[in-house]
């Protein structure tokens, strides 16, 4: 993975299954691009695929952003909290519930952070299809930090009825 002078590299993983989720991914891609200190690199294909968790929700759309940036980890994940109330994100508590926008931090350069409420690399990127084959798409070369190379995790991961979209 590379880090520029002028930042660091990272990936947010995209995913919306309530009010038009191509639209919401879409809007959400201008608002990060629009941030203040971040400029993108890479935007994936859009993919559908049947909700991880309860079965009682729509299938899902995500997709992979590749940045650069200068803001610090958690202020990127403040900001990125930000886009998803404005687009009508609701926590109603449940986990892995429906939801209009969900923004991850999947990769912050090579770092690895534990803390409270931030885990970089992002839990259960090594077994998500709808993270690894967007991922993929864009950064074929990639390591994730303290788990393997992109490549071979993409290998070993079904794709769980993931299909592209657009
Ligand atoms: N948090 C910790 N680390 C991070 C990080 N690297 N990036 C904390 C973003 N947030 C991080 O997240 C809960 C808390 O995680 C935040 O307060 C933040 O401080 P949330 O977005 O409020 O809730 P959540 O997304 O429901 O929780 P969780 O456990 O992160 O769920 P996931 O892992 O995001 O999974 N099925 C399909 N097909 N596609 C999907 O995209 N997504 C989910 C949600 C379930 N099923 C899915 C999909
Ligand atoms: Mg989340």
């Amino acid at each position: 993975m590379r880090s520029e002078s002028s930042g660091q590299i990272a990936y947010i993983g995209l995913g919306s299954n309530l009010a038009q989720p191509v639209g919401q991914i879409k809007a959400a891609r201008l608002a990060i691009a629009s941030l203040d200190s971040v400029r993108e690199l890479a935007f994936s294909s859009l993919y559908r695929s049947p909700p991880m968790g309860p079965q009682d929700q729509p299938d899902y759309v995500n997709a992979v952003m590749a940045i650069v940036t200068t803001l610090p980890a958690e202020k990127l994940l403040t900001c990125l909290q930000a886009i998803e109330n404005d687009q009508g994100r609701v926590r109603k508590g449940e986990r892995w519930g429906a939801r209009t926008l969900d923004l991850d931090i999947l990769l912050y350069g090579e770092r690895q952070i534990q803390l409270p409420h931030l885990t970089v690399p992002h839990v259960g990127i090594a077994e998500r299809a709808f993270v690894l084959y967007p991922l993929f798409e864009i950064a074929p070369e990639l390591t994730v930090t303290g788990v393997g190379r992109l490549a071979e995790l993409v290998d070993k991961c079904p794709c769980n009825g993931l299909e592209r979209i657009v």
